[in-house]
């Protein structure tokens, strides 16, 4: 138990009596509070401007109506969002997610962690999120667009290239940016960078939509060096099937590691062989279908498939949770490390519950969580802001250059905060602390606003 724990235990009592219908905002912030709360009473300035006080609550939170029609000519009615939650060190910068769970919990937990995430970095972007409970599954493509317009004609008034920049998460991939890129085109008359993902035909920049997947791995890569190791030749278990999970299966393959299984909201396959590049090329195009499920690969190439479970009883040496939040619990964390895994990264955001995290951090193994794992999704967002902004492209070789070299320096101001006395790197401290310090620092600078 912290020595700080009292501090901890009241901040987050009132923490939860103002948000007591928001559990997964609740639990972010717990996660943060743990590990800052001590670093703020040891640097008293933090203290003296109520900085974690001021940091819980968003600066906007949007809602709104959005109706649209449906094939059959009948009106349809989804909730719409926007968490504009920090812009200390640049315009709100984060995800649209459209999932039927889509609420306004999930979405600050998502802005939250988005402020810290955007921070490691070293770009500027402030924290946001937003989204709508709209179930892209069994659409056509012409609701998906009525939708999708319906929804930015709202979201128009909100948004701009220097004031909020959203981007895509679950359900929303290049398809649903086109629609609302067109939309807010056609609203504001203006040619902007006010979304990233965009197509690389109209100002979208190259490995975007490898940057999460790849960066995951990346940073997977130096992690193992702390302990001279690599991933060549280690069994790896990836959640999920969408776009993080199949471009960090694709860098695993490329770097000789072998993934062995995937995953959808039904279940998950087991190949105990490796999932290669040319089963991975039918995944995409399976996957590109939104409603298609990942049991048609179990069919497909005869192997295992577990109805209604999760991957984590399959031995491995790496485990990637690509999919949603709480999708590994304690459970499940005690099952991987009984069957020998030592890596845990997440490309998803919150994967791991409070319990499974503490665990990994008890047991010392090389944990990196969302907020410094899948930051190459939203640092090559970065990246395409800049190139928007110069209006001159970069190279398919400069931009993974580039989310290299984040994805490395995100793992140095780790190293630098999360060290322990026995070399022991805590991910969650070097995270969380190595996120705050330059918005804290950055809201101290522009006063009480
Ligand atoms: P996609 O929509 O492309 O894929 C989502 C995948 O997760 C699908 O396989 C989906 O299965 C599965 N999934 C979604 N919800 C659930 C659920 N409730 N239970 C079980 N499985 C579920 O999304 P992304 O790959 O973009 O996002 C995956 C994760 O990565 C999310 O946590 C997202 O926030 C995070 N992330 C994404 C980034 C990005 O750039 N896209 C950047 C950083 C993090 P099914 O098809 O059955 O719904
Ligand atoms: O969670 C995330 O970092 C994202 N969904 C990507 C956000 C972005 O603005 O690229």
């Amino acid at each position: 138990m912290s020595k700080y724990q009292n501090q901890i235990d009241s901040f987050m009592k009132e923490l939860e009596l103002k948000n007591s219908h928001e559990p997964e905002f609740i639990q972010a912030v717990e996660e943060v509070a743990e590990t800052v709360i001590p670093f703020i009473e040891k640097n008293i300035k933090y203290k003296t401007a109520k900085i974690l006080k001021r940091i819980v609550e968003p600066e906007r939170v949007i809602q709104f109506r959005v109706p649209w029609i449906d094939d059959a000519g009948e009106p349809q009615v989804n909730r719409g969002y926007r968490v504009e939650f920090n812009s200390a060190i640049g315009p709100y910068k984060g995800g649209l997610r459209f999932h039927p769970s889509v609420n306004l919990s999930i979405l600050k937990f998502l802005g939250f962690e988005q402020i810290f995430k955007n921070s490691l970095t070293t770009l500027p972007m402030g924290g946001g999120k937003g989204g709508s409970d709209f179930n892209p599954k069994g659409k056509s493509d012409n609701e998906v667009m009525k939708f999708c317009q319906s929804f930015m004609t709202e979201l128009s008034r909100h948004i701009g290239p220097n004031t909020d920049v959203p981007a895509g998460d679950i359900g929303v991939g290049g398809r649903e940016i086109g629609y609302m890129f067109g939309q807010y085109k056609k609203i504001r008359n203006a040619f902007t960078g006010v979304l990233t993902g965009k197509g690389t035909n109209w100002g979208g920049s190259l490995i975007r939509p490898e940057a999460t997947g790849y960066g995951l791995v990346y940073f997977v890569a130096e992690m193992l060096k702390t302990r001279e190791d690599s991933l060549n030749g280690k069994t790896v278990t990836v959640s999920g099937s969408g776009n993080v999970a199949q471009f960090a299966c694709e860098k695993l393959i490329e770097l000789g590691a072998k993934p062995v299984t995937l995953s959808d909201s039904g279940g998950f396959i087991h190949d105990p062989d490796g999932i290669t590049q040319e089963k991975l090329e039918y995944v995409k195009e399976l996957k590109g279908e939104r409603s298609a499920r990942i049991s048609e690969y179990a069919k497909k190439y005869n192997v295992e498939y577990f109805e209604g479970k999760r991957p984590w009883s399959i031995k491995c040496d790496v485990a990637l949770p690509c999919a949603t939040q709480n999708e590994l619990d304690f459970g499940d964390a005690k099952k991987l490390l009984k069957n020998g895994c030592f890596v845990v990264a997440e490309g998803a955001n919150m994967p791991s519950t409070t319990n499974a995290v503490h665990h990994f951090v008890d047991k010392k193994i090389l944990y990196g969580p969302g907020k410094a794992a899948n930051a190459g999704g939203v640092a090559i967002s970065g990246i395409e802001m800049s190139q928007n902004s110069t209006r001159i492209p970069l190279t398919r070789e400069k931009v993974d250059s580039l989310l290299k070299e984040i994805m490395e320096r995100i793992h140095t101001t780790c190293v630098k905060y999360g060290s322990e006395k026995d070399g022991f790197i805590n991910y969650v401290d070097g995270s969380n602390i190595g996120g705050f310090v330059r918005v804290a620092d950055s809201m101290i600078d522009q006063g009480i606003v």
